[in-house]
């Protein structure tokens, strides 16, 4: 039985990845921070159901990582753990940088030491490319990185760490630079879930207003369960190397929030506001991905569709919300 072991399982794509790893019948084990209410640990994966294994850690605490690497002996390691919020990433940018870079750099260092034989995936972001865009309006593997925000920052520092590591050390370490993807598990401070959920609130007369920041930015938006499947893939290729995952697709978040008030037969403008507290102090305005190395090598293909990844968003609301 293979052993695979997920920083940031507690997170969005964590727990899908551990389902999904657990249905292909591997031991999966979990890092998890301590939180003042531990039931939160539990609020995106039914434990009682899976078979995972969780350990207490911290990405910034490496002795904590070398007991639990040594401990398991995994062979597959996911790096997914990271304070993923970009305009979160300007509040508390130190916090960020010693997750998202220097946690990654513990996390190989302990890796090189106790279990170099295992495979290694990094979470990487088209958050790197910030204001980066090819000529042809896309982003893919060879797009200069021109990170905005201290988030895209730490991402290129923790890239090119895995890049570094691979090259210097002959490790089985891979990037997946993955786009915005989204679900009903997305945390609901980011753009997609926050707008489903109040816009259903406002449906069911439970809110008058939804407040947001730029309504003009472009992002390629799949689902996180087809984006964990292609994680899989990645880590599991023969020759370690990156792999961009994306829809190929884009949309302003106007027009995201267009379909998600139409769909309730709701018109947007009647409730939507600007609140300049959502604004952040330098945008990424645009991203549209190229899977195109993926999709040859794996036959890769998403099964959801921008609209269909709503849909399931929108259901979830309406039947969570009483
Ligand atoms: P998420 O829902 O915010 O989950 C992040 C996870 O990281 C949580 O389990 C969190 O634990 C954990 N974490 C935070 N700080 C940590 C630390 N210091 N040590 C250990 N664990 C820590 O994010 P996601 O959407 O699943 O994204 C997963 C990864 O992919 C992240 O690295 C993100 O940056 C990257 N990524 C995401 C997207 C996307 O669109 N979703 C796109 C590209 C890349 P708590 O529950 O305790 O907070
Ligand atoms: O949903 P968002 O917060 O996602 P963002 O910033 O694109 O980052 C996500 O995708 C990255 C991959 O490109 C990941 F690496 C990262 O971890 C995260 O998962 O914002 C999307 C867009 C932005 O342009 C933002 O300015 O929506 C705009 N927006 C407008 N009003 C808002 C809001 N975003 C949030 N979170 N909240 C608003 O009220």
């Amino acid at each position: 039985m293979r052993k695979a072991l997920i920083t940031g399982i507690s997170g969005q794509d964590g727990s899908y990845l551990a389902e999904y790893l657990n249905d292909l019948g591997y031991e999966v084990h979990g890092i998890v921070r301590r939180n003042s209410v531990p039931e939160h640990q539990a609020s995106r994966i039914d434990f009682e159901r899976l078979n995972i294994t969780t350990h207490y850690g911290d990405l910034n605490d490496i002795s904590s990582l070398n007991k639990i690497l040594s401990k398991i002996m995994p062979d597959e390691i996911y790096n997914l753990g990271a304070q993923s919020h970009v305009r979160i990433s300007f509040d508390v940018p130190q916090f960020t940088v010693q997750t998202n870079a220097l946690g990654v750099l513990n996390l190989l260092e302990s890796y090189k030491l106790i279990c170099p034989k295992a495979k290694f995936y990094q979470a990487s972001s088209s958050e790197m490319f910030g204001s980066s865009v090819d000529e042809d309006g896309f982003q893919r593997e060879t797009t200069p990185f021109r990170p905005v925000s201290p988030y895209g920052c730490a991402k290129v520092f923790g890239y090119n760490i895995s890049v570094n590591y691979r090259k210097a050390y002959k490790l089985h370490i891979t990037n997946g630079i993955l786009f915005n993807h989204e679900s009903p598990r997305r945390g609901s401070n980011f753009v997609t879930n926050k707008v489903v959920k109040i816009a259903v609130q406002i449906k069911k007369g439970l809110k008058d207003k939804l407040e947001l920041g730029n309504m003009d930015s472009y992002r390629d938006w799949g689902h996180s369960k087809d984006y964990v499947r292609a994680m899989h893939l990645i880590l599991n290729n023969k020759n370690p190397e990156d792999f961009v995952v994306a829809t190929g697709r884009t949309h302003s978040v106007r027009e995201m929030v267009n379909y998600v008030f139409s769909k309730l037969k709701l018109d947007y403008k009647d409730y939507v506001v600007q609140n300049p507290k959502f604004l952040r102090p330098e945008e990424l305005p645009y991203l549209k991905g190229d899977s195109s190395k993926l999709k040859s090598k794996f036959n890769w293909e998403p099964e959801y569709t921008f609209e269909k990844m709503l849909d399931e968003m929108i259901d979830f609301w309406n039947k969570t919300i009483k």
